[in-house]
């Protein structure tokens, strides 16, 4: 049992400065250890080393009609598909940390394109599926699930031609959602056409979390036999708990909903992968937060690996 740790510090699919910062301070706090304690080994991949990120933030000609440094982001998204490759054909379970969420487009191909079957669910208070078109922020991290799944191919940039030349596109049927509290207009509408099954916070309240876990589960994973890779964006939960995030929105999981849901799927057998996106060290409006929501990534990354079930 070996996790591949993949370090992404990249900041390029949204505006704030900081969240480049989040691996770093996860593996401060402690993640490596826990991973050890945990009875696994590891290895730590480190794909956009060397390259000169910062440089390329700063390129104000990287724009494609609103989108924001689409050349960045492709770039680095290459790169971590290419290492997240790797790690599904060495079979380790692949935790990649964020970072922001543009990267979720490099581990979901990467998984389905090692598991055509496979199952997702995106923990997130956002659906991240808007295409190039729809954008309205023109952030790319608002994005990484319509370009998983192929979505508005003729209005791409061109950067992104290597995910159409991959085998497996991620299919409708294939993700779920769980926390949605912020989703844009035009994404509902991509959700309702393609028939994606999303539950939001109201359904968390209605059903209760585990009810939803189990109706997430059975809609990217009919057999129960398939693998599933979770995408956890830390703002599906509650500021109160993950303040120090980039875009936070009221009204989300309680840090015990939200870790019940990596828990259940470790405990079922099926979790075989996992990001922990979107914690931004230089956010929230204390020390406390930050420390706060480093702490919900690295109890994310414990109940993924099976801790916390007795
Ligand atoms: C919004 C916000 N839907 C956008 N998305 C965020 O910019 O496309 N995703 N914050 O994490
Ligand atoms: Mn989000
Ligand atoms: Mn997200
Ligand atoms: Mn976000």
């Amino acid at each position: 049992r070996k996790v591949t740790v993949i370090r992404a510090p990249f900041n390029g699919g949204q505006g704030k400065l900081g969240v480049e910062l989040g691996p770093e301070r996860m593996i401060e706090y402690g993640l490596l250890d826990d991973i050890k304690e945990q009875g696994w080994s590891y290895e730590v991949k480190d794909p956009l080393k060397g390259s000169d990120w910062n440089a390329m933030r700063n390129d104000s000609s990287d724009v494609y009609n609103n989108c924001k440094r689409p050349h960045m982001v492709s770039e680095c998204c290459q790169k971590i598909f290419e290492t997240s490759t790797e790690a599904r054909r060495k079979k380790t379970f692949p935790i990649t940390i964020g970072g922001d969420h543009s990267i979720g487009m490099s581990t979901l191909l990467a998984f389905v394109n090692s598991h055509p079957d496979g199952g997702i669910i995106w923990v997130d208070a956002h659906t991240d599926i808007n295409t190039p078109s729809s954008t309205e922020s023109g952030n790319l991290h608002g994005c990484p699930v319509a370009f998983a799944m192929g979505l508005d191919q003729e209005h791409w940039p061109s950067h992104f031609d290597w995910i159409k030349q991959l085998k497996h596109l991620v299919k409708p049927s294939q993700i779920a959602y769980i926390g949605l509290r912020d989703v844009d207009k035009g994404e509902r509408k991509i959700l309702k056409e393609l028939g994606i099954a999303a539950f939001s916070m109201h359904h968390v309240d209605k059903y209760g979390i585990n009810e939803v876990v189990q109706r997430a589960m059975k809609a990217v994973n009919p057999s129960g036999e398939a693998p599933i890779h979770v995408s956890y964006d830390v703002d599906g939960i509650d500021p109160q708990y993950v303040a120090a995030t980039g875009t936070p929105v009221r009204g989300g999981l309680t840090l015990r909903e939200g870790l019940f849901i990596v828990e259940e799927l470790a405990a079922s057998g099926v979790l075989a992968g996992l990001d922990i996106v979107e914690v931004n060290p230089s956010l929230g409006a204390t020390e406390m937060h930050m420390v706060d929501t480093v702490n919900a990534g690295l109890s994310i990354s414990r109940c993924a690996l099976g801790e916390t079930i007795l």
